[in-house]
């Protein structure tokens, strides 16, 4: 007949980083036979967010309403996706009701890493398997893991599993020096909380941490860790064939591997002075360059201005020949494996590196804040790409200047070797979908448990 083995409720919480792996492994899971449901709250924070479930069969969509929640309880939090996750963090107690009234019934939920803490422990008490999908990578997830237990506040690097892995000082988001900050507080509460999981899910491929991954499920990073499965990288969206962009269309005409992708993803936005310095920078560097220019962090704050007032009079016909900047959503997917894109300036988001080591493609590391250090380092180390560790994230108000960044970009887009590496890492993430590779293993392994 026509019965679905189990039904998943998931239970995002907010940000295009999160919501996006989120319907791709609803794909993924609706593609094994596995009925979902997806729990949302709504208005979203982003225009983004909200096309992106427009798109989805409404259907499958719950509405979930909030507790009420007052945002001015927490005066230094300026970031609204922030707050959001709070309110949601907020709304577990409501979980029951909600989940009583959805027929087939519930056998297991995916949440959030986010809103883990309160969720998780209606999760035991209700009794229903619960496994928390986590976003960033296998070193965020051991910081995450043994923040709740290092000393406070943190002055150290971070030693994960006797020395796996050293995670610098310098690397841990600069908030979480701060016990008073939501987000650490958040952060440390979801990470204590983690040992009731019925699994921790991860969208990334063993090649890419593969140390660091058994010495997970050794017991290694902390004793009695729920089961860490990696079954990425997750299937991108199933887009309806729709016109292609302008961007796309200009992408068409550029030669083989020869431009870089510059995108610093959906959540950063750089001072208007280090805007100036990166364009002229891609200038200077003589490289062709596709570049996705935002300067709020909310998508729907975004200021019609021109990029003539952000990078002068002129440039845009200067550059003309070789480089285009648009100000608008880019189908990153697509140009992530378009033939004319060699490489990827990229803020080292957990979705955007994971889409190009995918893709095989080498990236040039610019953190920006968050987990982005952590990842950068895994970058490196794994071979992916490179990361000027002297460039300055947001906090550090420091400007990169022009001169630097173009020597750097020259110096990326020559590297052949580094092109190789990476090729070889997208190959490996290719095969570790296919049949008996290591992320369908961890596929397998999940639906029996789900
Ligand atoms: Br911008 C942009 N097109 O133009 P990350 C982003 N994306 O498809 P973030 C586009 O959004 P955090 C665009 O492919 C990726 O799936 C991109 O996620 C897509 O960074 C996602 O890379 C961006 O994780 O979030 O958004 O800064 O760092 O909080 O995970």
């Amino acid at each position: 007949g026509d019965t679905k083995l189990s039904q998943v409720l998931l239970i995002p919480s907010s940000g295009m980083g999160h919501l996006n792996p989120f319907v791709r492994l609803a794909n993924a899971l609706s593609d094994r036979g596995i009925a979902i449901y997806l729990l949302t709250v709504r208005p979203t924070i982003t225009a983004a967010e909200s096309s992106l479930l427009s798109s989805l069969p409404s259907s499958l969509l719950i509405d979930f309403p909030l507790a009420p929640f007052d945002p001015s309880l927490f005066p230094e939090v300026s970031d609204p996706v922030t707050l959001r996750w709070e309110a949601i963090r907020r709304s577990a107690h409501l979980l029951p009701s909600l989940i009583s009234t959805i027929t087939p019934p519930v056998s297991s939920l995916i949440i959030d890493i986010t809103i883990a803490s309160t969720f998780l422990p209606v999760a035991v008490a209700e009794n229903i398997p619960c496994f928390v999908f986590f976003f960033s990578f296998p070193s965020m997830l051991a910081l995450c893991s043994v923040f709740p237990f290092v000393p406070h506040p943190i002055s150290t690097d971070v030693q994960i599993a006797g020395g796996v892995l050293n995670i610098p000082y310098s690397s841990i988001p600069p908030h979480f020096r701060n016990l008073n900050n939501l987000f650490t507080t958040q952060f440390i509460e979801n990470g204590r909380a983690l040992t009731l999981a019925t699994g921790v899910i991860i969208n990334t491929f063993l090649a890419l941490e593969p140390e660091l991954l058994a010495a997970f499920n050794a017991g290694e990073v902390v004793p009695g860790f729920p089961p860490v499965i990696a079954l990425g990288p997750l299937p991108l969206e199933k887009k309806q064939p729709s016109s292609p962009s302008p961007a796309l269309r200009w992408l068409d005409e550029q030669p083989e591997k020869s431009v870089i992708y510059v995108n610093f993803g959906s959540r950063s936005a750089m001072t208007m002075e280090q805007i100036r310095e990166l364009g002229a920078g891609l200038e200077m560097s003589g490289c062709r360059f596709f570049w996705v220019l935002k300067t709020a962090k909310v998508d729907r704050e975004e200021k019609e201005v021109e990029i003539e007032e952000l990078l002068g009079k002129g440039y845009v016909k200067r550059v003309e020949e070789r480089g285009l900047v648009v100000r608008e959503w880019v189908e990153q997917d697509v140009v992530l494996f378009h033939r004319a894109v060699a490489g990827f300036l990229t803020h080292s988001g957990s979705n955007s590196v994971l889409e190009a080591a995918a893709a095989g493609l080498k990236m040039l590391a610019w953190p920006r804040g968050g987990d982005q250090r952590v990842i950068a380092a895994s970058v490196l180390r794994s071979g992916l790409g490179i990361w000027p560790e002297n460039w300055a994230w947001e906090a550090e108000k420091r400007v990169v200047a022009a001169e630097e960044i173009a020597v750097k970009v020259r110096e990326f887009m020559a590297d052949e070797k580094l092109a190789e590496t990476a090729a070889k890492l997208g190959a490996a993430a290719t095969a570790a979908v296919q049949e008996g590779g290591t992320s369908d293993q961890s596929w397998r392994y999940l639906i029996t448990k789900l």
